[in-house]
Protein backbone atom coordinates (compact mmCIF):
# COMPACT_ATOMS: atom_id res chain seq x y z
CA UNK A 1 0.00 0.00 0.00
CA UNK A 2 1.15 3.67 -0.66
CA UNK A 3 -0.15 6.20 2.34
CA UNK A 4 -1.54 9.39 1.16
CA UNK A 5 -3.16 12.23 2.53
CA UNK A 6 -6.02 14.17 0.98
CA UNK A 7 -4.78 17.63 0.02
CA UNK A 8 -7.30 20.15 -1.97
CA UNK A 9 -4.83 22.47 -3.46
CA UNK A 10 -2.79 25.00 -2.45
CA UNK A 11 -5.23 28.04 -2.91
CA UNK A 12 -7.84 25.58 -0.23
CA UNK A 13 -6.15 23.79 1.57
CA UNK A 14 -4.71 24.96 5.25
CA UNK A 15 -2.29 22.20 5.08
CA UNK A 16 0.77 22.68 2.49
CA UNK A 17 2.58 19.54 0.51
CA UNK A 18 6.15 20.76 2.20
CA UNK A 19 3.86 19.80 5.53
CA UNK A 20 2.65 16.92 4.27
CA UNK A 21 6.27 15.94 3.04
CA UNK A 22 7.38 15.94 7.01
CA UNK A 23 4.98 12.78 7.79
CA UNK A 24 6.95 9.93 8.24
CA UNK A 25 6.03 7.16 5.55
CA UNK A 26 3.48 9.23 3.87
CA UNK A 27 4.68 9.35 0.29
CA UNK A 28 1.73 11.07 -2.17
CA UNK A 29 -1.57 12.83 -1.63
CA UNK A 30 -4.83 12.28 -3.57
CA UNK A 31 -6.09 15.68 -4.72
CA UNK A 32 -8.14 17.21 -7.26
CA UNK A 33 -9.49 20.62 -8.64
CA UNK A 34 -11.13 21.71 -6.23
CA UNK A 35 -12.60 24.52 -8.22
CA UNK A 36 -14.34 22.74 -11.14
CA UNK A 37 -18.25 21.88 -10.82
CA UNK A 38 -19.70 18.30 -11.50
CA UNK A 39 -19.95 18.24 -15.21
CA UNK A 40 -16.74 20.52 -16.47
CA UNK A 41 -14.66 18.65 -18.29
CA UNK A 42 -11.31 18.78 -16.52
CA UNK A 43 -8.53 20.84 -18.80
CA UNK A 44 -4.81 18.49 -19.80
CA UNK A 45 -3.34 21.55 -18.81
CA UNK A 46 -4.28 21.81 -15.61
CA UNK A 47 -3.95 18.71 -14.28
CA UNK A 48 -0.82 18.60 -15.34
CA UNK A 49 0.20 21.77 -13.17
CA UNK A 50 -1.39 19.96 -10.26
CA UNK A 51 0.70 16.93 -10.98
CA UNK A 52 4.00 18.81 -11.33
CA UNK A 53 3.45 21.02 -7.98
CA UNK A 54 2.75 17.91 -6.25
CA UNK A 55 5.97 16.36 -7.56
CA UNK A 56 7.90 19.36 -7.20
CA UNK A 57 6.99 18.99 -3.20
CA UNK A 58 8.55 15.62 -2.94
CA UNK A 59 5.42 13.73 -3.82
CA UNK A 60 3.36 11.37 -5.85
CA UNK A 61 -0.33 12.66 -7.15
CA UNK A 62 -1.57 8.58 -6.00
CA UNK A 63 -4.79 9.58 -7.90
CA UNK A 64 -8.23 11.80 -7.71
CA UNK A 65 -10.46 12.67 -5.22
CA UNK A 66 -13.18 13.37 -6.69
CA UNK A 67 -14.08 13.63 -9.95
CA UNK A 68 -18.03 14.18 -9.08
CA UNK A 69 -20.87 12.88 -11.11
CA UNK A 70 -23.15 15.40 -12.71
CA UNK A 71 -26.65 15.07 -11.03
CA UNK A 72 -28.46 14.48 -14.54
CA UNK A 73 -26.59 11.15 -14.55
CA UNK A 74 -27.03 10.30 -11.07
CA UNK A 75 -30.99 10.75 -11.78
CA UNK A 76 -30.67 9.59 -15.29
CA UNK A 77 -32.37 12.53 -17.28
CA UNK A 78 -32.06 12.75 -20.85
CA UNK A 79 -29.26 15.51 -20.96
CA UNK A 80 -27.36 12.79 -18.92
CA UNK A 81 -24.92 11.67 -21.90
CA UNK A 82 -23.85 15.32 -22.92
CA UNK A 83 -22.12 14.81 -19.09
CA UNK A 84 -21.39 11.44 -19.43
CA UNK A 85 -19.58 12.16 -22.61
CA UNK A 86 -17.55 15.45 -20.62
CA UNK A 87 -16.78 13.04 -17.58
CA UNK A 88 -15.05 10.52 -20.85
CA UNK A 89 -13.20 14.05 -21.93
CA UNK A 90 -12.00 14.35 -18.41
CA UNK A 91 -11.00 10.47 -17.61
CA UNK A 92 -9.34 10.92 -21.04
CA UNK A 93 -7.15 13.70 -19.92
CA UNK A 94 -6.11 12.20 -16.60
CA UNK A 95 -4.66 9.17 -18.52
CA UNK A 96 -3.08 11.11 -20.70
CA UNK A 97 -1.35 12.74 -17.64
CA UNK A 98 -0.90 9.04 -16.11
CA UNK A 99 -3.35 9.33 -13.20
CA UNK A 100 -4.92 6.19 -13.07
CA UNK A 101 -7.25 6.36 -10.14
CA UNK A 102 -10.30 8.22 -9.72
CA UNK A 103 -12.68 8.46 -6.43
CA UNK A 104 -16.49 9.67 -6.81
CA UNK A 105 -19.56 8.44 -5.13
CA UNK A 106 -23.16 8.57 -6.84
CA UNK A 107 -24.71 10.22 -4.16
CA UNK A 108 -28.06 11.81 -4.70
CA UNK A 109 -27.94 15.60 -3.71
CA UNK A 110 -26.08 15.45 -0.69
CA UNK A 111 -21.95 14.05 -0.17
CA UNK A 112 -21.59 12.63 3.19
CA UNK A 113 -24.24 14.12 5.67
CA UNK A 114 -22.90 15.26 9.66
CA UNK A 115 -25.20 17.18 11.69
CA UNK A 116 -22.30 18.55 13.70
CA UNK A 117 -19.08 19.49 12.64
CA UNK A 118 -17.37 20.30 15.71
CA UNK A 119 -18.89 18.38 18.62
CA UNK A 120 -16.45 18.42 21.82
CA UNK A 121 -15.40 15.20 22.54
CA UNK A 122 -14.08 14.14 26.87
CA UNK A 123 -10.58 15.39 25.86
CA UNK A 124 -11.35 18.58 24.47
CA UNK A 125 -10.69 18.15 20.92
CA UNK A 126 -13.58 18.37 18.40
CA UNK A 127 -14.87 15.96 15.82
CA UNK A 128 -17.62 15.58 13.34
CA UNK A 129 -20.68 13.70 14.40
CA UNK A 130 -24.22 12.06 13.01
CA UNK A 131 -27.60 11.63 15.32
CA UNK A 132 -30.46 10.19 13.17
CA UNK A 133 -32.48 12.46 15.63
CA UNK A 134 -31.44 15.56 14.58
CA UNK A 135 -31.94 14.67 10.75
CA UNK A 136 -35.47 13.66 11.95
CA UNK A 137 -36.15 17.54 12.84
CA UNK A 138 -34.47 18.65 10.14
CA UNK A 139 -35.69 19.86 6.45
CA UNK A 140 -32.68 19.64 4.00
CA UNK A 141 -32.76 23.14 3.45
CA UNK A 142 -31.35 23.57 7.29
CA UNK A 143 -29.37 20.62 7.08
CA UNK A 144 -27.02 23.24 5.09
CA UNK A 145 -27.39 26.40 6.97
CA UNK A 146 -27.53 24.41 10.62
CA UNK A 147 -23.55 23.16 10.09
CA UNK A 148 -22.58 25.89 7.78
CA UNK A 149 -21.35 28.33 11.03
CA UNK A 150 -18.83 25.65 11.73
CA UNK A 151 -16.78 24.86 8.29
CA UNK A 152 -14.10 27.34 9.92
CA UNK A 153 -13.95 29.60 6.38
CA UNK A 154 -13.52 26.48 4.41
CA UNK A 155 -15.89 24.90 1.35
CA UNK A 156 -17.14 21.20 2.20
CA UNK A 157 -16.62 18.82 -0.55
CA UNK A 158 -20.45 18.43 -1.27
CA UNK A 159 -21.76 21.11 0.46
CA UNK A 160 -20.73 23.87 -2.26
CA UNK A 161 -23.30 26.77 -1.16
CA UNK A 162 -24.13 27.19 -5.35
CA UNK A 163 -25.58 23.61 -5.34
CA UNK A 164 -27.28 23.89 -1.49
CA UNK A 165 -28.84 27.21 -3.36
CA UNK A 166 -30.71 24.65 -5.83
CA UNK A 167 -31.21 21.78 -3.13
CA UNK A 168 -35.36 22.44 -3.81
CA UNK A 169 -34.61 21.63 -7.06
CA UNK A 170 -32.08 19.04 -6.99
CA UNK A 171 -34.83 16.89 -4.60
CA UNK A 172 -37.02 17.16 -7.43
CA UNK A 173 -34.91 16.06 -9.73
CA UNK A 174 -34.91 12.63 -7.80
CA UNK A 175 -38.80 12.35 -7.06
CA UNK A 176 -38.95 9.57 -9.09
CA UNK A 177 -35.84 7.89 -8.55
CA UNK A 178 -35.43 4.64 -6.60
CA UNK A 179 -32.96 2.22 -5.42
CA UNK A 180 -33.42 0.28 -8.22
CA UNK A 181 -33.60 3.22 -11.03
CA UNK A 182 -30.11 4.65 -9.15
CA UNK A 183 -28.67 1.06 -9.70
CA UNK A 184 -29.59 1.21 -13.53
CA UNK A 185 -28.34 5.00 -13.35
CA UNK A 186 -24.87 3.89 -12.10
CA UNK A 187 -24.54 0.44 -14.74
CA UNK A 188 -25.22 3.21 -17.64
CA UNK A 189 -22.52 5.71 -16.18
CA UNK A 190 -20.23 2.91 -16.04
CA UNK A 191 -21.01 1.02 -19.23
CA UNK A 192 -19.90 4.05 -20.47
CA UNK A 193 -16.85 5.07 -19.11
CA UNK A 194 -15.27 1.62 -19.20
CA UNK A 195 -14.00 1.68 -22.29
CA UNK A 196 -11.54 4.81 -21.77
CA UNK A 197 -10.93 3.24 -18.15
CA UNK A 198 -9.41 0.52 -20.17
CA UNK A 199 -7.95 2.40 -22.52
CA UNK A 200 -5.89 4.36 -19.94
CA UNK A 201 -6.25 1.75 -16.98
CA UNK A 202 -7.93 3.97 -14.83
CA UNK A 203 -9.58 2.65 -11.73
CA UNK A 204 -12.88 3.68 -10.90
CA UNK A 205 -13.16 3.28 -7.17
CA UNK A 206 -16.91 4.23 -5.73
CA UNK A 207 -16.97 5.95 -2.62
CA UNK A 208 -19.72 4.33 -0.43
CA UNK A 209 -22.97 6.89 0.59
CA UNK A 210 -22.58 7.76 4.18
CA UNK A 211 -24.13 7.50 6.41
CA UNK A 212 -24.53 4.09 4.75
CA UNK A 213 -28.46 4.51 4.33
CA UNK A 214 -30.87 6.51 3.33
CA UNK A 215 -31.09 10.74 4.31
CA UNK A 216 -34.30 12.57 3.86
CA UNK A 217 -35.86 9.71 1.84
CA UNK A 218 -33.27 9.77 -0.92
CA UNK A 219 -31.88 6.51 -2.39
CA UNK A 220 -28.86 5.56 -1.48
CA UNK A 221 -26.98 2.13 -3.02
CA UNK A 222 -23.31 1.87 -1.74
CA UNK A 223 -23.93 1.04 1.84
CA UNK A 224 -23.49 -2.79 2.36
CA UNK A 225 -21.56 -5.93 0.89
CA UNK A 226 -24.98 -7.50 -0.87
CA UNK A 227 -25.60 -4.08 -2.82
CA UNK A 228 -21.54 -3.51 -3.76
CA UNK A 229 -21.12 -7.03 -4.98
CA UNK A 230 -23.97 -6.86 -6.93
CA UNK A 231 -22.46 -3.79 -8.36
CA UNK A 232 -19.24 -4.98 -9.02
CA UNK A 233 -21.04 -8.06 -10.96
CA UNK A 234 -23.39 -5.84 -13.11
CA UNK A 235 -20.44 -4.43 -14.86
CA UNK A 236 -17.88 -6.75 -14.07
CA UNK A 237 -14.66 -5.10 -15.09
CA UNK A 238 -11.52 -4.81 -12.47
CA UNK A 239 -11.88 -1.41 -13.30
CA UNK A 240 -15.24 -0.72 -11.23
CA UNK A 241 -14.09 -0.97 -7.95
CA UNK A 242 -14.02 0.75 -5.06
CA UNK A 243 -12.92 2.99 -2.08
CA UNK A 244 -13.24 1.02 0.80
CA UNK A 245 -13.78 3.63 3.66
CA UNK A 246 -14.08 2.09 7.09
CA UNK A 247 -15.69 5.38 8.55
CA UNK A 248 -18.80 5.26 6.15
CA UNK A 249 -19.60 1.47 5.52
CA UNK A 250 -18.75 1.60 9.28
CA UNK A 251 -21.56 4.02 10.50
CA UNK A 252 -24.19 0.59 9.89
CA UNK A 253 -23.01 -1.25 12.72
CA UNK A 254 -24.28 -4.65 10.67
CA UNK A 255 -21.68 -4.37 8.35
CA UNK A 256 -18.52 -6.44 9.20
CA UNK A 257 -15.67 -4.24 8.02
CA UNK A 258 -13.08 -6.97 7.53
CA UNK A 259 -15.46 -9.81 6.02
CA UNK A 260 -16.18 -7.07 3.32
CA UNK A 261 -12.58 -6.59 2.45
CA UNK A 262 -11.95 -9.68 2.03
CA UNK A 263 -14.98 -10.40 -0.46
CA UNK A 264 -13.68 -7.48 -2.49
CA UNK A 265 -10.76 -8.87 -3.05
CA UNK A 266 -8.86 -7.11 -6.22
CA UNK A 267 -11.82 -4.55 -6.48
CA UNK A 268 -10.73 -2.48 -3.67
CA UNK A 269 -8.80 0.61 -5.41
CA UNK A 270 -8.21 2.98 -2.28
CA UNK A 271 -8.86 2.49 0.88
CA UNK A 272 -10.19 5.37 4.09
CA UNK A 273 -9.39 4.25 7.31
CA UNK A 274 -10.68 6.04 10.18
CA UNK A 275 -12.62 5.08 13.02
CA UNK A 276 -16.24 6.38 14.78
CA UNK A 277 -17.20 5.83 18.26
CA UNK A 278 -20.96 4.98 18.53
CA UNK A 279 -22.74 6.52 21.31
CA UNK A 280 -26.04 4.57 20.05
CA UNK A 281 -26.86 2.80 16.77
CA UNK A 282 -27.97 6.21 15.61
CA UNK A 283 -25.76 8.46 17.09
CA UNK A 284 -21.70 8.23 16.46
CA UNK A 285 -18.70 10.21 16.55
CA UNK A 286 -15.72 10.40 14.86
CA UNK A 287 -12.57 9.29 17.27
CA UNK A 288 -9.15 9.17 16.79
CA UNK A 289 -7.94 6.72 14.31
CA UNK A 290 -6.30 4.67 17.48
CA UNK A 291 -8.85 1.21 18.29
CA UNK A 292 -9.22 1.99 21.38
CA UNK A 293 -11.05 5.49 21.23
CA UNK A 294 -13.66 3.85 19.28
CA UNK A 295 -15.85 1.14 18.22
CA UNK A 296 -13.62 -0.34 15.11
CA UNK A 297 -10.99 -2.85 15.59
CA UNK A 298 -8.13 -0.85 13.70
CA UNK A 299 -5.82 -3.87 13.57
CA UNK A 300 -8.01 -6.06 11.64
CA UNK A 301 -9.10 -3.94 9.40
CA UNK A 302 -5.70 -3.06 8.06
CA UNK A 303 -5.02 -6.96 8.55
CA UNK A 304 -7.83 -8.08 6.03
CA UNK A 305 -6.20 -5.41 3.55
CA UNK A 306 -3.22 -7.19 4.07
CA UNK A 307 -4.73 -10.44 3.81
CA UNK A 308 -6.22 -9.44 0.00
CA UNK A 309 -2.92 -8.40 -1.31
CA UNK A 310 -4.04 -5.03 -1.24
CA UNK A 311 -1.29 -2.40 -3.04
CA UNK A 312 -3.61 0.67 -3.99
CA UNK A 313 -3.22 4.23 -2.13
CA UNK A 314 -4.20 4.76 1.27
CA UNK A 315 -5.03 7.72 3.68
CA UNK A 316 -5.86 8.02 7.20
CA UNK A 317 -9.56 9.77 7.05
CA UNK A 318 -11.35 12.89 8.49
CA UNK A 319 -9.05 13.98 11.90
CA UNK A 320 -10.01 15.56 15.08
CA UNK A 321 -9.26 19.43 15.62
CA UNK A 322 -6.81 19.02 18.28
CA UNK A 323 -3.98 21.23 18.99
CA UNK A 324 -5.78 24.74 18.49
CA UNK A 325 -5.61 24.02 14.84
CA UNK A 326 -8.10 26.01 12.55
CA UNK A 327 -8.73 24.11 9.32
CA UNK A 328 -11.44 22.44 7.47
CA UNK A 329 -13.32 20.37 9.31
CA UNK A 330 -11.80 16.53 8.91
CA UNK A 331 -9.21 18.07 7.56
CA UNK A 332 -6.45 19.57 9.29
CA UNK A 333 -2.79 18.49 9.45
CA UNK A 334 -2.48 17.16 13.40
CA UNK A 335 -4.52 14.65 14.05
CA UNK A 336 -4.55 13.17 10.38
CA UNK A 337 -0.66 12.67 10.69
CA UNK A 338 -1.31 11.18 13.52
CA UNK A 339 -3.52 8.85 12.22
CA UNK A 340 -0.89 7.96 9.12
CA UNK A 341 1.47 7.32 11.89
CA UNK A 342 -0.59 4.65 13.67
CA UNK A 343 -1.62 2.89 10.36
CA UNK A 344 2.08 2.76 8.84
CA UNK A 345 2.90 1.01 12.65
CA UNK A 346 0.17 -1.20 12.87
CA UNK A 347 0.62 -2.40 8.68
CA UNK A 348 4.38 -3.12 9.51
CA UNK A 349 3.53 -5.25 12.79
CA UNK A 350 1.26 -6.91 10.31
CA UNK A 351 3.69 -7.41 7.56
CA UNK A 352 6.90 -8.35 9.91
CA UNK A 353 4.89 -10.65 11.58
CA UNK A 354 4.10 -12.90 8.31
CA UNK A 355 7.64 -12.82 7.56
CA UNK A 356 8.98 -14.85 10.70
C1 LIG B 1 -15.66 13.12 2.96
C2 LIG B 1 -15.20 12.32 1.82
C3 LIG B 1 -16.21 12.31 0.70
C4 LIG B 1 -15.64 11.65 -0.54
C5 LIG B 1 -16.60 11.64 -1.70
C6 LIG B 1 -16.01 10.89 -2.85
O1 LIG B 1 -14.88 13.68 3.66
O2 LIG B 1 -14.81 11.06 2.18
O3 LIG B 1 -16.59 13.63 0.42
O4 LIG B 1 -14.51 12.37 -0.94
O5 LIG B 1 -17.79 11.07 -1.34
O6 LIG B 1 -16.61 11.31 -4.03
Amino acid sequence: MQMTLRWYGSRFDTVTLQQIRQIPGVTGVISTLYDTAPGDVWELDAILALKKEIEDAGLSLAGIESVNVHDAIKAGLPERDKYIDNYIATLENLGKADIHLVCYNFMPVFDWTRTELARVRPDGSTVLAYTQEAVDKLNPEEMFSSISSDTNGSIMPGWEPERMEHIKELFEMYRNVDDEALFANLKYFLERIMPVCDKYDINMAIHPDDPAWSVFGLPRIIINKANILRMMKMVDNPHNGVTFCSGSYGTNLENDLPDMIRSLKGRIHFAHVRNLKFNSPTDFEEAAHLSSDGTFDMYEIMLALYDIGFTGPIRPDHGRMIWGEVAMPGYGLYDRALGAAYLNGLWEAIVKSHQK
